[in-house]
């Protein structure tokens, strides 16, 4: 049990787990101590026994009553604390998957005193009874969110507890240093403390590390779980459209060869590799009296503002004009963006030597420059190389379970790191005793980042945001 004893609701509570609409079967979850109780005035065994007669995790056949009248038929399985998904008594009854059916066996269970489960109380009871941390529950969320192969090997690994593990094992070997640190407190001219100040600084420096490791991942943890929102911006006419199509593999955007098609911002997730992009195309920038595309052309800044990742085309075929220079002067003073240069139109042959010039001359002014045809496809795999290098997420990284995705587990990760790199820093120019108070403050942060020490507020915050079932 955890230490959430004022969030522990001893009331018993229902609901269906499975999405809404009719389907096979649907999932009625019911989890309290009354829970095995209540269910046996509603589902009835047809071998006559009672469900209380069955060991744990039997699948028992029977019919489900809803005032007096039987309603539908089939299985119930029954869990028994602390061997569930919750940690309390527990059963789920599959029956089949129509709307109606399913609420009236929810009315029945109701009737006979459960009450209707909130967002995500399935988890948040999994959690205050110690069947999961807050990592892990966040992985959970995640797992039902996840919209790519990569996303769901990531939120597998954290499900299983390996950031969780990885957080704690810091935590620990944090802690033995403070222990040391403490024994030079209270006997300074003994040599009490397990470690020299020499094995302190390589136990930081370690903690520092891994540390760090797992603040590094979380650019590309967000974007495999999601997606980095990349903007596509440049000149009427330069193929942005075109890109757009090509990265989803379907014609999505209207292409033309008319300046100004696009107007409205275009906005779709595509997967490339391990990583989501939630891609909006834009109207092409350019100055106009038009005042639908001038209207286009503000979104298409906005769009350029709010984006994480641009994808900056230039029409590699086309002579050079004041309107691309002055694009790309803008776009190089964004340097809290990444930016990928797209050259596109490869496959015309240019006739301006003095374009090509001047892409040779700002090329290696953006972190990646590609050369593609958005038209025929070729290039893809440029873009794709440059962008799991902005943000790499190797199959064995995600399956090691230690990539941050949640912005409150990095942001008490990154704190932590701070206090460990002050600890080190003191421990450089003062005693040991001094250093004590950064790696007490580390230890602190580490442990609100597994939800060890995190606010109430903060915990149904969390369980807010899952859906009602989960
Ligand atoms: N040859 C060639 N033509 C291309 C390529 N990419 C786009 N085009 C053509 O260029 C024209 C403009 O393409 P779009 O994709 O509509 O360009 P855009 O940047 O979205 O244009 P706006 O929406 O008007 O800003 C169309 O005729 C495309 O077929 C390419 O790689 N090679
Ligand atoms: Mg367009």
């Amino acid at each position: 049990m955890s230490q959430y004893f004022s969030l522990a609701a001893g009331s018993t509570v229902a609901a269906v787990s499975t999405a809404h609409g009719k389907a096979g079967i649907a999932v009625i979850r019911i989890t309290g101590s009354d829970s095995i109780n209540i269910v046996s005035k509603v589902f009835f065994p047809r071998s006559g026994k009672k469900i209380s007669d069955y060991p744990a995790s039997s699948a028992i056949f029977g019919d489900i009553y809803c005032n007096g009248d039987c309603v539908d038929s089939g299985l119930l399985t029954v869990f028994y604390a602390p061997r569930s998904y919750t940690g309390e008594d527990t059963a789920e009854i599959s029956c089949h998957g129509n709307n109606l059916c399913v609420s009236m066996i929810l009315s029945a269970l109701f009737e006979n005193g459960a009450e209707p489960a909130g967002p995500g109380e399935f988890t948040r009871r999994a959690f205050i009874n110690g069947k999961l941390d807050l990592a892990q529950a966040e992985a959970v969320a995640e797992l039902i969110d996840a919209e790519s192969t990569a996303a769901i090997k990531l939120s597998n690994a954290k499900v299983a507890g390996k950031l969780s593990a990885e957080i704690d094992d810091i935590s620990h070997t944090l802690t033995e240093i403070l222990a040391s640190v403490y024994a030079f407190i209270d006997y300074p001219d003994e040599d009490l403390s397990d470690m020299s100040a020499d094995e302190m600084k390589t136990a930081l420096e370690n903690a520092l590390s891994r540390l760090d490791f797992l603040c590094s991942g979380y650019a590309s943890g967000r974007a495999v779980s999601c997606g980095v929102k990349t903007s596509i911006v440049g000149l009427p006419n330069s193929g942005k459209s075109s890109l757009l199509n090509m990265l989803l593999g379907s014609e999505r955007a209207i292409v033309t060869d008319i300046a100004g098609t696009t107007r409205d911002v275009i906005t779709e997730k595509a997967v490339i590799g391990n990583i989501s992009l939630v891609l909006s195309d834009t109207a092409g920038i350019r100055k106009t009296d038009d005042i639908v595309e001038k209207i286009g052309v503000e979104k298409a800044y906005s769009s350029l503002d709010e984006a994480e990742l641009v994808l900056a085309v230039i029409d590699g075929s086309s002579k050079l004009c004041d309107d691309e220079k002055n694009m790309i002067d803008l776009l190089l003073q964004k340097q809290d963006k990444n930016i990928v240069l797209i050259v596109n139109k490869n496959d015309i042959e240019n006739p301006c030597p003095e374009k090509a010039e001047y892409i040779s001359g700002i090329s290696p002014r953006f972190s990646h420059s590609v050369s593609v045809s958005a038209k025929n496809g070729e290039g893809k795999d440029k873009i794709e190389q440059a962008i799991s290098e902005l943000y790499p997420a190797g199959d064995e990284l995600l399956a090691s379970g230690l990539v941050v995705t949640s912005a409150r587990i990095y942001s008490a990760l990154k704190n932590a790191k701070d206090a460990v790199s002050d600890g080190l820093e003191t421990l450089k120019n003062y005693t040991p005793d001094v250093a004590g108070t950064d790696i007490e403050r580390a230890i602190s942060f580490l442990s609100m980042a597994d939800g060890r020490s995190v606010t109430e507020d903060i915990v149904n915050n969390i369980f807010s945001r899952f859906c009602v079932g989960k």
